[in-house]
């Protein structure tokens, strides 16, 4: 791992860790070789070379020209011990920005180079503080605006994603090795690997890398916000319903049909799980072309939707809300559907209705939450009574985490571990059918040799300066 040295302890840097603008305090940031030593040569205190570890003094900073620019708390950690693994100093300023650029460009005037993006997590990462995933997930954490987001990304940076991918690669690589022995052995024929038992392992290890690269449609949504479309005909109830979830009167409500026109959007926090709301024109052939274009932006809406709250209208005909529906099963297999029941407090009095049948018979009333009724609805909800909300919230959050139970297995949320793990699982399933089909050890050992590395890209095990200048380059700077 050679590029790991390139550029790295070179320099000592410096950046704004804290967010732009003003704050109570702001915090500079030094790293590298010379940090304490460039701190110092402005530090009117304690002279901060002699003090230990991992503590905090109080004093002065004085530019080169003998200003005094602040009085301020310096934080030391010597490395290894630190965040980037070097020498690094926190400076505690007082939040105003001209304070923050004026330090900043006095401790460049004494040697320290400004910080490129990402720059103190990717020295982190050099220095073995941190391996690649857990680098990512430092990223995550910091924009986790969720509980399920943050939840994730601490799984992340505890490292025990990386642990359960390198077991997986190291089993790989002792596989490819012994394939690789029988080589040297060629002449006399013999199998080291007993194949059985290898075809096992590689269809074990390919579940695994499968079942993680399948949570990713989860964990991306969950780490996003989880996008909801709400669907129907015109009148359904459905801008009444988004204003429901969010407690809001975000969208026009009227019983005007075809008063939404264009798609709302607005996020929600459901039991920790950002969802991000689409209400959306309902759909019925209309002449009008404004209308037009807001149907056909919802039906692309629903064609890309991972869930769909399709909502019925009670008291309009069935069969046309039928069809809408069918289409879009056809148009998004994918999706999952939750057909709500509206209007239940308009049903409940008026047995004619296609769902009063049912309430007549007493087999339901408003707010249940049933997997029996009548044209596969799962509940019943009045958006002018808010019954049923609490139940479709459940649905929602069940239906956002997919199966997946993030507190008992890793949920891949970056797609460039997607991406990785597809590629894994792809050379795997190579091998798997070249085992199958007897072919010889050279083959076999070289797909099992290509999952590998694309597993190690996941961890950094592998990696090239590109790959990691790509990673880097999306961080911030103070980063
Ligand atoms: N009684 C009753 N009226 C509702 C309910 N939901 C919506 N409405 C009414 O139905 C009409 C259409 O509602 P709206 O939310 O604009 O429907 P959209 O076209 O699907 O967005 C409005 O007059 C609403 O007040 C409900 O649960 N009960
Ligand atoms: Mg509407």
């Amino acid at each position: 791992m050679e590029q790991h040295e390139i550029g790295v302890g070179e320099q000592t840097v410096v950046a704004v860790a804290t967010p732009p603008g003003q704050g109570g305090i702001a915090v500079v940031r030094v790293s590298g070789k010379d940090a304490i030593g460039i701190v110092d040569s402005a530090w009117r205190g304690k002279p901060l070379g002699g003090v230990t570890s991992h503590t905090s003094h109080l004093g002065r900073y004085v530019a080169t020209d003998g200003a005094v620019l602040d009085e301020c708390v310096s934080t030391i950690f010597r490395g290894p011990n630190s965040f980037t693994g070097e020498d690094v100093v926190e400076i505690s300023l007082h939040g105003s920005r001209w304070i923050q650029r004026e330090v900043v460009a006095d401790l460049i005037r004494r040697g320290a180079k400004a910080a490129g993006r990402g720059e103190f997590t990717r020295r982190a990462f050099m220095n073995g503080r941190l391996d690649l995933a857990q680098a990512e997930g430092v990223a995550d954490l910091i924009a986790a605006s969720s509980r399920a987001a943050h939840a994730l990304a601490m799984t992340q940076t505890s490292g025990g994603f990386s642990r359960g991918l390198e077991e997986v690669r190291e089993k790989l690589v002792e596989f490819a090795s012994l394939l690789e022995l029988e080589l040297d052995f060629s002449e006399e024929d013999v199998e080291f690997a007993d194949r059985a038992r290898l075809e096992e392992l590689a269809a074990n290890l390919l579940k695994r890398l499968e079942r993680l690269a399948s949570s990713y449609s989860s964990g991306a949504a969950l780490k996003e916000g989880v996008p909801v479309v709400i669907a129907g005909v015109p009148n359904a109830g459905k801008s009444s319903l988004l204003n429901l979830i969010l407690g809001d009167d975000k969208a026009i409500v009227s019983d005007i049909p075809g008063t939404t026109r264009d798609t709302i959007e607005d996020t929600a926090e459901i039991d920790g799980v950002l969802f991000r709301f689409i209400d959306t024109a309902g759909l019925r052939a209309t002449e009008d072309t404004v209308e037009n274009l807001g149907i056909e932006r919802a039906r692309e809406r629903m064609r890309k939707a991972r869930i769909v709250v399709w909502l019925i209208d009670p008291t309009s005909p069935i069969e046309p809300q039928e069809e809408e529906i069918t289409r879009l099963r056809k148009e998004n297999p994918e999706a999952e559907v939750i057909k709500v029941v509206g209007k239940g407090d308009l049903i409940h009095p008026s047995p004619t209705l296609p769902y009063g049948a049912a309430y007549a018979a007493g087999e339901l009333s408003d707010g249940s939450d049933t997997a029996s009724l009548p044209y596969g609805a799962v509940l019943v909800m009045s958006m002018k009574t808010g019954d049923g909300l609490e139940s479709l919230q459940q649905r929602l959050t069940a239906a956002a985490t997919g199966g997946y139970d993030p507190q008992a297995e890793f949920i891949v949320t970056n797609a460039r571990h997607y991406e990785a793990l597809l590629q894994g699982a792809d050379a795997l399933r190579r091998a798997l059918a070249g085992l199958h089909d007897g072919l010889s050890a050279d083959f076999i050992a070289q797909d099992v040799r290509e999952a590998t590395s694309h597993i190690g890209t996941i961890t950094g095990a592998i990696t090239t300066d590109t790959l990691l200048h790509n990673i880097f380059a999306k961080f911030c700077i103070g980063k």
